[in-house]
């Protein structure tokens, strides 16, 4: 290591093996409980809760850890009705004639269509974006470096936060989707990432049976030991 400013290497908790083992297969069966939900119901979840999601989504590894993201949380009924209406207007266009045929093919499954309740139902919706420059300190304006990458993984660290606080969600992209710049007041050097749908499923909520196929380790990993 070249010389550089360096602290203790702060709260890493290790863990005898047998724990390890009993806490990565709870975090599995966990995990494999957390299903992309569409039919959200409209009770309310507290501020708290999505901020300290939020919070965890910004503890991610990122590029020279500038943390290129950042998380507008939307819950006021007339922002989320602007948003739905923009968002709807580009998902007509795209299932009446912009999508290619293959891929209206590969969503059938989902029976997805350009009606999109849910962002005016759930509670909160997060709209993520992605930022061309920063730093790792407000007001730097540094160049940022694999930013899809990271904002990615905060992307997943939020969407596993939010499960772990018992909250359903959908990652949703109309493309494009820069109307999110304008509801959330941010710059056009931020690009529209993600838009993610937070909220409690409606009570008699389902999913597609497509959604529920994973594929087994086997088919995703190799070991070479
Ligand atoms: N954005 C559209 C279409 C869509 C695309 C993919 I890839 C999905 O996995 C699901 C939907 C929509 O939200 O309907």
């Amino acid at each position: 290591m070249q010389p550089h400013a360096a602290r203790a290497f702060p709260d890493h908790i290790a863990l005898p093996e047998a724990e390890m083992r009993a806490r990565a297969a709870a975090f599995l069966s966990d995990i494999r409980r957390r299903h992309t939900c569409r039919m959200f119901a409209p009770t309310p979840v507290p501020r708290q809760i999505i901020a300290d999601c939020i919070a965890a989504a910004g503890t991610a590894p990122s590029g020279a850890n500038h943390q290129p993201w950042f998380f507008g949380a939307i819950a006021s009924p007339t922002v989320k009705a602007r948003v739905r209406a923009a968002a709807e207007a580009e998902e007509r266009a795209f299932y009446s004639g912009k999508a290619p045929e293959d891929w209206i093919g590969a969503l059938a499954p989902l029976g997805t269509d350009a009606d999109k309740d849910y962002l005016e139902t759930a509670p909160w919706l997060i709209a993520i974006f992605a930022q061309r420059r920063g730093g790792v300190r407000a007001g730097m304006d540094l160049k940022n470096y694999y930013i899809n990458e990271s904002v990615g993984i905060a992307t997943g660290f939020l969407i596993a936060a939010l499960h772990q606080a018992g909250l359903a969600t959908l990652t949703h992209t109309p493309n494009p989707m820069n109307f999110l710049n304008e509801v959330c007041g941010r710059p056009p050097s931020e690009k529209p990432y993600l838009l993610l749908v937070v909220g409690h499923p409606a009570g008699d909520a389902t999913m597609p049976e497509h959604a529920a196929v994973k594929k087994p380790l086997e088919e995703i990993a190799a070991f070479f030991e």
